[in-house]
């Protein structure tokens, strides 16, 4: 209803307007917004998807729903499938919130890119504080065997391990990598792949917005992983920016792009400080001039949903209604 009432009332406008007034552009980005939406433009330049986070508590929301069906091809769990939330005691298993999240892709047809298998964060204690080798590479891979295998054939992707690396491109310090060295990385992408061989794995990070160390440290692991195969399918490069901060993203793509054996990057959790059009358009476009980035997922769908909320980063305000940022998208989509 929306959406053709603000289509109507652009042609409305339009109609009215001297022919040299028409903002011509602006129009053919509003009409094409009403008859398809974001993720069916990207599809139709021969990409994969554009997604959003979400989870039950998002669109269980009709309006947010509504949003989401219309403009988005994919749900990224933006919480329910983090370790804390699927398996909060050793071999206890909660997944009730992951579960529902998977039904609303599979009942609407839409895709899932899951999110995420191993990260150092909402962890919980049982698993940072073990101490010996043989418990954490068995607690990883029946935590893996169990989530990724509850789900296998109804993702598209996975996050298999998320955030890895300091700003340097040195490894982070987790009880992971501290007890295991790298090795953790081998044996999670391992396991994902036996629990779910369909399913293409993901490495994922933030402030891969340049071509910076952090960048360049995670290329070099990946080539060292896949320097016999494809282990790694893809890369996730996050892409929470700051206004003004979109200037780097098209080498950092390229970067991450050329990483050994690698088949996919994905820009996997966008938003932007003050969601300005110019730097939306930016990012867009980075991901368009190359072939591998199949995929954007923006992260969540209205602004005060966002975990930066006051940022107000995201394509739609509070009342579900595009912001210029959502035009400009668009517009280079269209
Ligand atoms: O958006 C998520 C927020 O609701 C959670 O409170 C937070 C907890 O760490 O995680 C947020 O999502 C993060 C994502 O899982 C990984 N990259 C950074 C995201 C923003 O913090």
């Amino acid at each position: 209803m929306k959406s053709f009432f603000t289509a109507f009332v652009a042609i409305a406008t339009i109609v009215a307007l001297p022919l040299d007034a028409r903002p011509v552009a602006e129009t053919s980005a509003l009409s094409v917004r009403a008859a398809t939406g974001l993720d069916k433009l990207f599809k139709a330049k021969g990409r994969a998807f554009v997604g959003t986070a979400s989870d039950q508590g998002r669109f269980s929301n009709a309006q947010n729903s509504a949003v989401t069906l219309r403009e988005f091809g994919s749900v990224t769990p933006e919480n329910s499938m983090k370790w804390d939330a699927t398996e909060p005691n050793p071999g206890q298993f909660t997944l009730s919130g992951a579960d529902a999240l998977v039904n609303y892709a599979t009942t609407n047809g839409i895709l899932v890119r899951a999110h995420t298998l191993v990260w150092h964060s909402q962890l919980p204690t049982w698993v940072s504080s073990i101490t010996d080798k043989t418990v954490l590479t068995s607690a990883i891979q029946n935590h893996i065997a169990t989530v990724a295998g509850r789900y296998a054939g109804k993702v598209r992707s996975w996050d298999v391990v998320n955030e890895m690396f300091n700003e340097d491109g040195s490894v982070r310090s987790s009880v992971f990598s501290n007890l295991l060295g790298t090795s953790f990385v081998d044996l999670s992408f391992a396991a994902a792949r036996k629990a779910d061989p369909e399913a293409l794995l993901y490495i994922n990070d933030f402030n891969l917005d340049s071509a910076n160390a952090k960048a360049k440290g995670l290329v070099n692991l990946v080539n060292t992983v896949n320097a016999n195969g494809v282990v790694i399918d893809g890369i996730g490069t996050q892409t929470h920016l700051g206004a003004g901060g979109a200037g780097g993203v098209a080498a950092a793509i390229k970067l991450l792009a050329s990483a050994k054996n690698v088949k996919e990057v994905a820009i996997t959790e966008l938003d932007i400080g003050q969601a300005g059009a110019a730097d939306y358009t930016a990012v867009v476009n980075a991901c368009l001039a190359e072939t591998k980035c199949q995929s954007i997922t923006l992260w969540g769908v209205r602004d005060p949903d966002s975990w930066r909320a006051s940022e107000t980063p995201l394509l739609f305000d509070a009342n579900f209604a595009d912001k210029a940022a959502y035009t400009a998208v668009a517009k280079v989509l269209a």
